[in-house]
């Protein structure tokens, strides 16, 4: 018998082009915007927000909540799409994204609901949540801390630093989501920094690694109740994934990281994305 229904999968996978589909209004024609590392990490968001998570988008600080951490911030538009989906916010404020004064701007801050902290600045999000993790296991809450981490990110120490405490603190309400696509903003992580092997050095640092296709739905669930079972140790889920995942032009794509598109290539994505 398989562990999750069709329906459930389907579903989800659903959610995950509905989010990239919103990421892409949220873009816009002719204003640069994070296409390749939204669309990478669309289906590990759905997942989180419409199937593991506990939340109440009335109450966004309601205390039995589970915390999501985009410490790869410059994706910001992926979490305010799965927040708007959820019900956090109004979905047609998606389309006023970046305009200034408005409250979603390029990379996630404080203030806006269901947004846990601010991120953008590499390498800070792991350490954000490893300590959000530690608090609610000193208060013996059981709610767990999700946090997205990107593979060129690897390249800060300040991953290092807090990949290291968590191995020794064990922090088991603590899972960490590396979106291995391959790329970092300006080319191939190999030929860049390299950061492999990413998942031997999480479980040299002491972590409970999974390795996953990171666009593959049965698997993405099945990472992520493992993470849950996991008792006296942290969890890193390597999810392998494409950059620009479901669009054809931006699939694998370094300039697509953070670019403008033409009206056709708007109308294209949506098209092919619907
Ligand atoms: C401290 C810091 N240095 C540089 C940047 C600029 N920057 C934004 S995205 C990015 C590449 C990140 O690569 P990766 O983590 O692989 O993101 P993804 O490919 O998943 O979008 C860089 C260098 C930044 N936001 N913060």
């Amino acid at each position: 018998m398989e562990a999750y229904s069709r329906e459930l999968i389907n579903s989800l996978e659903e959610k995950g082009k509905l989010l990239r589909r919103d990421c892409i209004k949220c873009i816009g024609v002719g204003v640069a915007g994070h296409v390749g590392g939204s669309c990478s990490a669309a289906d590990l968001v759905a997942a989180l927000y419409f199937y593991k998570m506990k939340y109440d988008p009335k109450n966004p600080e309601w205390e039995g909540r589970d915390y999501f951490l985009l410490s790869k911030g410059h994706v910001g538009i992926l979490q305010y799409s799965a927040l708007a989906e959820a019900g956090f916010f109004p979905t047609e404020d998606l389309l006023h994204c970046k305009e200034p004064g408005f409250y979603l701007q390029g990379h996630p801050h404080l203030g806006t609901p269901g947004v846990e902290v601010g991120t953008g600045s590499l390498g800070q999000g792991l350490s954000l949540g490893l300590g959000i993790a530690l608090g609610l296991q000193m208060d013996h809450k059981p709610n767990r801390v999700y946090v997205l981490v990107g593979d060129g990110e690897q390249n800060e120490g300040q991953i290092w630093e807090a990949a290291m405490a968590a191995g020794a603190k064990k922090p088991d309400n603590l899972c960490a989501i590396i979106d291995n696509n391959g790329l970092q903003a300006q080319g191939p992580i190999r030929d860049r920094l390299d950061s492999a092997p990413i998942a031997d050095k999480w479980k040299a640092f002491g972590w409970n690694v999974i390795e996953i296709d990171g666009h593959n739905m049965e698997e993405i669930l099945k990472a992520l109740d493992a993470a849950e079972a996991t008792k006296g140790k942290p969890t890193a889920i390597v999810a392998h994934t494409i950059k620009g995942k479901g669009i054809s032009f931006a699939e694998g794509v370094t300039g697509f990281h953070n670019a403008p598109l033409s009206k056709e290539q708007y109308e294209q994505a949506l098209s092919e994305l619907s």
